[in-house]
């Protein structure tokens, strides 16, 4: 980045009163060896920094920005709501018309409740899927992330049987022992684990494409697998489309591949930028939730006019433009330029993508789960990423995410991000 003075010294100062400088733990560039920007404005697929760099952004606020930054339409939807009222704490129009959006929208999700980040989501789609089956254990896959939820920081234990063990500090082993964590699309675990564990196993969730360890894809038949094992013993399936959702198709992964869960997470780009998460799924086990049923969840800002006005504004002309369509070209054009990039430096980097989301991991191993992920060169990311970020693109900081583009991204940004990346694949030791 040419100069970073605003940068530096605003980082500086946040130290004093942030921990790590940072309000989540990703914005800290500690997997890219750097020190964050500051950001002044962002708008379309633009970012400009507070020392006036300008970036061409694949981050997109971590998938919320599917339509750019600051969409018209959404900015419009916002200042309209906000001389109704910034909150209320009372059931509002809005919340019912994004409710029904999301039934009409995601077919397995016949009830949802609304919440106010992915985290809040999924918890209350675990406490949920327990109330509902009466039993306790979880089983997660290795690379899944699905917020902080105390019970999903966990690693996997030392044996595929054996209960996770805590992934954070804070995080009580009695915790760790109600998940287990499993190899993504290891069949044959699974089914060790139900044979041992099967009736006290309350639901699987996963991200269906997994996009917290690069982008992961389920080998044909896992997902249907999954979906009849738990199906056999009783168990809930819980799909995690906080990043995938209303993104990788209308009605996400599940659509996609036409597997029905049980539950579904959703967030990101149904708040339009603006904090949101929501649960949804089988009626039945939706009306579990107080308060007609016994499984308490809540929440004050749930359902805030201004952030159903921007979900709602956001979906609403992701349909209106068939943003799909536009997304999956774009996302195609961003891969031809990735491959002839690969080519023209001999290296067969795995790269995968769906649609408009994408990552390019720096090994040339097929990548299938966590472990393959965890061969990647970070040395060489690190370089790659500061070298992308020095020629004006910036990339998520880690190895370990997921590429978004977005409808505002034009072919003038791809083409020029396929000149940076060259670049910066040509200057790699
Ligand atoms: P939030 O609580 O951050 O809104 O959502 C948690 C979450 C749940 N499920 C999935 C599949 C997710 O990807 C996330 C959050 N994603 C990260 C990006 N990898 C958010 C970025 C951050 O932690 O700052």
């Amino acid at each position: 980045m040419p100069t970073q003075n605003q940068s530096q010294a605003l980082f500086a100062r946040a130290k004093r009163h942030i921990p790590g400088g940072v309000n989540s733990p990703v914005r800290a560039f500690r997997n890219v060896d750097g020190d964050p920007f500051f950001v002044d404005h962002a708008k379309g697929s633009h970012i400009r920094d507070v020392d006036g760099n300008d970036l061409i952004d694949y981050v997109g606020t971590w998938g919320p920005a599917i339509l750019g930054h600051s969409p018209e339409v959404v900015v419009e939807a916002v200042r309209e709501a906000a001389l109704d009222g910034l909150s209320f704490g009372i059931s509002n129009p809005r919340e019912v018309e994004m409710a029904d959006l999301i039934c009409d929208w995601v077919p397995s999700v016949e009830k949802v409740r609304m919440v106010n980040s992915g985290t809040e989501a999924t918890m209350s789609a675990l406490r949920l899927a327990r109330g509902y089956t009466g039993r306790d254990q979880i089983i997660k896959f290795e690379g899944c992330y699905h917020g902080h939820v105390d019970s999903m920081l966990v690693a996997a234990g030392s044996g595929a049987l054996t209960h996770g063990k805590p992934d954070s500090a804070g995080v009580p082993k009695a915790f760790a022992d109600t998940t287990i964590c499993l190899p993504f699309n290891d069949c044959q675990a699974l089914e060790d684990v139900f044979t041992s564990n099967g009736d006290s196993i309350a639901a699987i969730i996963l991200e269906p494409i997994p996009a917290n360890a690069g982008l992961i894809f389920p080998q044909d038949g896992f997902l249907q697998f999954l979906r009849d094992l738990t199906q056999k013993h009783g168990a809930l399936l819980i799909f995690d489309e906080v990043m995938t959702g209303f993104r990788v198709a209308k009605g996400g992964v599940q659509e996609h591949f036409g597997i029905t869960p049980d539950l579904t997470a959703l967030g990101k780009v149904i708040g339009g930028g603006l904090p949101v998460g929501a649960f949804g799924g089988r009626a039945d086990i939706m009306d579990q939730l107080a308060p007609d049923g016994p499984v308490y969840q809540a929440g004050t800002l749930s359902g805030n006019p201004l952030a159903m006005a921007a979900g709602l504004a956001q979906l609403h002309e992701l349909e209106r433009i068939n943003a799909w369509e536009q997304l999956e070209q774009l996302g195609a054009l961003f891969e031809k330029g990735v491959r002839e990039n690969l080519a023209k430096i001999g290296k067969n980097y795995s790269f995968n993508r769906i649609g408009s989301m994408f990552c390019l991991f720096f090994t040339e191993d097929p990548i299938s789960n966590l472990d393959d992920a965890k061969t990647a060169d970070l040395d060489t990311f690190k370089k790659y990423f500061a070298s992308c970020l020095e020629q004006g693109v910036y990339f998520a900081p880690s190895q370990f995410e997921t590429g978004f583009i977005s409808t505002a991204h034009t072919e003038a940004d791809i083409n020029t991000t396929a000149e940076v990346t060259a670049k910066a694949l040509a200057n790699l030791p």
